[in-house]
């Protein structure tokens, strides 16, 4: 796909997005979802690889909305260029190192990606467009070891990795510069969420793209290769990312779905950063009733109940054995006799587990739904049985 550079951009006519991190996930979710349910015009940011990984975005190669630029996080100038080149309205950063199994290897990375350039992005929107929106990927990790179930916006921060440490100083920083100089600027703490473009480490993607290769070992009589994963018995509160990006593009524009917002306050939603007029009124206005919100089902899975379900849409039936790192799924039944040496289907490896493991973790999302109209459409279920249908296309089967 046609990347650019940043200072060959040209601002577009009307509302400008600026996306981060479209390569991944929800970046390449939230394009999609802006080209469908507004008319912004959307630059998205991709970091420069020797050999490109735009599969997510491969489908918008003749978008006439979107352009794609060369952008790194981690370079302030590249922020400061880009802020000054686009003017964008909306700054929706996802881009992060994303992957808490790494943060220990990879801790300043981790640090200068998640926290340190979240600084960055707010100094240059202060300095040089103030009026802009600035959304950054929070994370249910910030609340790591919890206190109590389920929870909500309240709930303490306490990670327990560089990489929940890391998006709890971004949202310090967010919080200071919301209420120092006004600017819109959130953090949701999203609980996890997947799909058939998540990356293929990440625990669900790793069973889905198993089960599939199981099913098509089984049905082709071919070896079957086990799963091998780490602590199946913490807990995750999984959604859709299609569900997630529709609650970031409400929390950036709380005036238009919070409609008690202007009502119950009784004074007007300042339209923008004016130097002259009102900016203390402005900075106080903003401090108190922008909000950062918490986003997730309300629903909370073993990670062993996620692979049983998988195995069960695939017809395969399993059941487990053994303990602790001996203990497997193992295959009973299904289209065809397997010599016993083929039965494992997931096994225990401990070079999955974590230095230190979130346990479990529940989300409280009443707020969202209740004050900016949030509706998740997929279950548990269903988001297994998407993220499998996909995988299994890569092996041309259907079940
Ligand atoms: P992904 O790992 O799929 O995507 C991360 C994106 O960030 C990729 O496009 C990656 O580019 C990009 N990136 C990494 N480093 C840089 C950099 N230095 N400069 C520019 N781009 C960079 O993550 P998700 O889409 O799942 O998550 C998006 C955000 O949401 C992240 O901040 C994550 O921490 C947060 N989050 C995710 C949740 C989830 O369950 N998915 C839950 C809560 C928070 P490349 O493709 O080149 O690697
Ligand atoms: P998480 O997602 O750490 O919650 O972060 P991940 O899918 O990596 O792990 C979820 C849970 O599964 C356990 N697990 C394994 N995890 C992986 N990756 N691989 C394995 O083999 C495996 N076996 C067991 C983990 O120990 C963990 O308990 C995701 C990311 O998207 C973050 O960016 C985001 O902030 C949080 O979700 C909310």
């Amino acid at each position: 796909m046609k990347i650019n550079n940043i200072q060959d951009i040209k601002r577009p006519e009307g509302i400008v997005v600026f996306v981060t991190g479209v390569t991944g996930q929800d970046g390449s979710h939230m394009v999609d979802y802006l080209l469908r349910e507004t008319n912004t015009s959307i630059i998205g940011g991709a970091r420069r690889l020797s050999v490109d990984n735009h599969n997510n975005i491969s489908h918008l190669e003749n978008e006439p909305r979107f352009q794609l630029v060369n952008f790194d996080l981690t370079d302030s100038h590249s922020i400061y260029k880009i802020v000054e080149c686009a003017k964008p309205d909306y700054f929706i950063n996802f881009a992060a190192q994303s992957f808490v199994a790494s943060s220990w290897d990879f801790a300043r990375q981790t640090w200068e990606c998640n926290s340190t350039a979240i600084l960055d992005c707010l100094e240059a929107i202060k300095r040089l467009q103030p009026n802009c929106r600035f959304y950054n990927a929070g994370s249910s990790e910030e609340f790591g070891n919890v206190t109590y179930q389920p929870q909500d916006e309240n709930h303490p921060a306490k990670p327990r990795s560089p990489y929940g440490a890391s998006k709890v100083a971004a949202r310090q920083l967010i919080k200071v510069y919301r209420e120092s100089y006004g600017l819109y600027a959130v953090q949701g703490w999203l609980f996890n969420h997947e799909g058939p473009r998540r990356g293929t480490e990440f625990v669900t993607r790793k069973i889905t793209k198993g089960v599939a290769g199981i099913f098509d070992a089984i049905v082709n009589n071919k070896k079957i290769i086990p799963i091998e994963l780490g602590n199946i018995d913490a807990k995750r509160d999984w959604s859709d990312a299609e569900d997630m990006v529709d609650a970031v593009w409400r929390m950036l524009n709380q005036e238009k779905y919070n409609k008690k917002l202007n009502k119950e306050e009784n004074d007007e939603w300042p339209e923008s950063y004016n130097e002259d007029k009102n900016q203390k009124q402005m900075i106080e206005w903003r401090a108190k009733r922008i909000k950062d919100y918490v986003v997730g089902s309300g629903e909370t899975h073993t990670i062993r109940e996620f692979i049983e379900i998988a195995f069960d849409l695939v017809n395969i039936s399993g059941e487990w054995d053994g303990k602790g790192i001996d203990e497997f799924f193992w295959y009973e039944l299904g289209p065809k006799p397997l010599s016993s040496d083929q039965c494992k289907l997931v096994t225990i490896n401990p070079k999955f587990y974590r230095p230190a493991e979130v346990e479990i973790l529940l989300a409280d999302p009443s707020k969202i739904k209740n004050e900016l109209g949030w509706n998740p459409k997929t279950s548990f279920e269903e988001l297994i049985d998407k993220m499998i249908t996909s995988d299994l296309t890569s092996y041309n089967s259907v079940v």
